[in-house]
């Protein structure tokens, strides 16, 4: 579709989170709703992050919409295309895809106060809307690593979630830098076709063991016919997950099980003590995400494989240099340091009823919003996957249904009360973030021993979610008109309610 000049509502982005509100607005009847996806295609970090063993390391039963349940998933941990075919396949029988502006951008949204409409500059055009659905979440914008001569590299080198599979690998030198959720995948995928592959760690993570499962013809069959038994794995799931709230956000002494569970892990992969060393994370388990792998430790332990903990010094034309002065030759360079999390570009982008942009309002005090979904200043935009809405240990997708259950009901209030403009109060902004930073205090994301990318330059938790998954749930399950600044239409052309 072409993009239109007015809209009710824009929603930016096509991943899950965008793909649920535009499926829900719909059920409600909000006919007027436009999808604006940068890429050709929906998917979101599932279409970005091809790189190979890219694997979900939630089951796929909880990783999936509660009203799109999918008996079809192979295993119990799904690979990348599966989960982006699902996708595709929601988006298309929802009829998502036909809402949806391709290979558009976002450039500028700004509110303007006098009409109570998002007036927002696409790649595409110019679109005026009455309300901005947005994600804010922090795995898209693939980060680089600030390394000395990084420029200056001659040969292939790309981020994990920017894979360039027109590179052929095979008995080549290859470096990995980093050896986080997207490395562990990355490392026993390309062990198995380098000459030689050399693994940058900074700070060894906690991996637990991967309990994945092919699930037979006969079990998807069942899943198939039978309704609640996928409802009843799913709830099985979810409340074993859920199990690693306390250890998260009250008590890390409580991880102590699963730290012995991870050490064996180790054990079972490696043999050497002193490459066990090397890989024996410092920190408590779950102060950075834990990672799931059978197969990351036997790969570091194969003989074409060298985990290097030295710093890398620098990067020349054809080597990685690190601080020992050790030159390490290398082919091709993958780099998988992350993403930019606490500051999100499209903050900058998007400019409130001041005039000043998310990412001013956040410079001083870091990312924050009302429950995760509305900002003070920023009138009727709502932000999917938000401040302090991420999780550790469980799905995503359990929070952004939450979110998306909020939105609803504030548009439907919007709608039956004739508001055209909804905006927090700061007072209510500021309780619910002081309550969160106070919760935060004793998590082990805090207490844990070790930096991570769930905080900001600051020292701020401004990504996780402090509290079990289902009182985020119950806090989000109306919209609280009371912390809101409610605004009838001003009359102007352009002041009419969401209606
Ligand atoms: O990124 P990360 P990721 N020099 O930030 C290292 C999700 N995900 O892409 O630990 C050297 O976790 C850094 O070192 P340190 C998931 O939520 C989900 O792997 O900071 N190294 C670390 O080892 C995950 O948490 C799935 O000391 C540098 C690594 O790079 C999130 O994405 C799969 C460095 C970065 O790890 C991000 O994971 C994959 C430098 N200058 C990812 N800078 C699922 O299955 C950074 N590092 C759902």
């Amino acid at each position: 579709m072409t993009l239109p000049g007015h809209v009710d509502h824009l929603i930016v982005g096509a991943g899950f989170a965008r793909l649920c509100a535009a499926i829900k607005l719909a059920e409600d009847g909000e006919t007027d709703v436009v999808v604006i996806e940068r890429a050709g295609e929906v998917g979101g970090t599932w279409r970005d992050n091809t790189y190979p063993g890219a694997c979900c390391d939630v089951p796929s039963q909880l990783y999936s919409f509660s009203f799109a349940r999918n008996p079809e998933w192979t295993s119990s941990y799904s690979p990348q295309p599966e989960i982006q075919d699902y996708l595709r396949s929601v988006a298309r029988a929802y009829g998502v895809t036909d809402k949806t502006v391709f290979d558009t951008e976002l450039e500028h949204a700004a509110w303007d106060d006098e009409g109570q409409v998002w007036r927002c500059r696409t790649s595409a055009g110019e679109v005026v809307a009455k309300t901005l659905i947005s994600g804010t979440g922090g795995l898209s914008e693939p980060r680089l690593p600030d390394l000395d001569g990084l420029a200056t590299f001659r040969g292939p080198l790309f981020h994990s979630a920017r894979w360039d599979h027109s590179v052929d690998l095979v008995g080549k030198r290859i470096a990995v830098i980093g050896t986080g959720a997207s490395a562990i995948q990355i490392v026993p995928e390309l062990q198995q076709v380098a000459g030689h592959l050399d693994v940058y760690q900074r700070t060894a993570p906690w991996v637990i063991p991967r309990n994945d499962r092919r699930y037979p013809t006969l079990e998807r069959a069942a899943l198939r016919r039978v309704p609640a038994l996928a409802k009843l794995y799913r709830t099985g799931i979810y409340w074993a997950h859920e199990g690693y709230v306390p250890a998260f956000t009250w008590q890390p002494r409580l991880g102590a099980p699963a730290e012995r569970g991870a050490l064996m892990n180790l054990r079972k992969g490696i043999k050497d003590p002193v490459l066990r060393a090397k890989a024996t994370p410092h920190f408590r388990l779950g102060c950075k995400r834990v990672l799931r792998s059978n197969t990351y430790y036997p790969a570091l332990a194969s003989s074409n494989v060298e985990l290097v903990t030295e710093q890398i010094a620098r990067v020349s034309a054809d080597s990685i240099v690190t601080g020992d002065g050790v030159e390490h030759p290398v082919d091709v360079i993958v780099v998988a340091t992350g993403f930019y999390t606490t500051e999100l570009p499209i903050a900058e982008r998007i400019v409130g009823r001041a005039g000043r942009s998310l990412a001013e309002e956040w410079a001083a005090g870091g990312m924050s919003a009302y429950k995760g979904t509305t900002v003070h200043g920023f009138p009727n935009l709502f932000t999917i996957v938000g401040p302090n809405t991420g999780q550790g240990h469980t799905s995503v997708v359990f929070m952004i249904e939450s979110q998306i259950a909020y939105v609803r009901d504030a548009i439907r209030t919007m709608r039956e009360q004739g508001y055209a403009a909804v905006e927090p109060r700061a007072d209510a902004q500021r309780r619910w973030n002081a309550n969160l930073q106070r919760r935060m205090r004793r998590t082990v994301w805090n207490t844990g021993g070790c930096s991570s990318w769930y905080l900001d330059a600051q020292g701020r938790n401004t990504v996780l979610w402090p509290k079990s998954t289902f009182t985020f749930r119950r806090g989000l399950a109306r919209f609280d008109t009371q912390a809101y600044d409610l605004q009838v239409a001003r009359p102007t052309p352009e002041r009419e309610p969401v209606a």
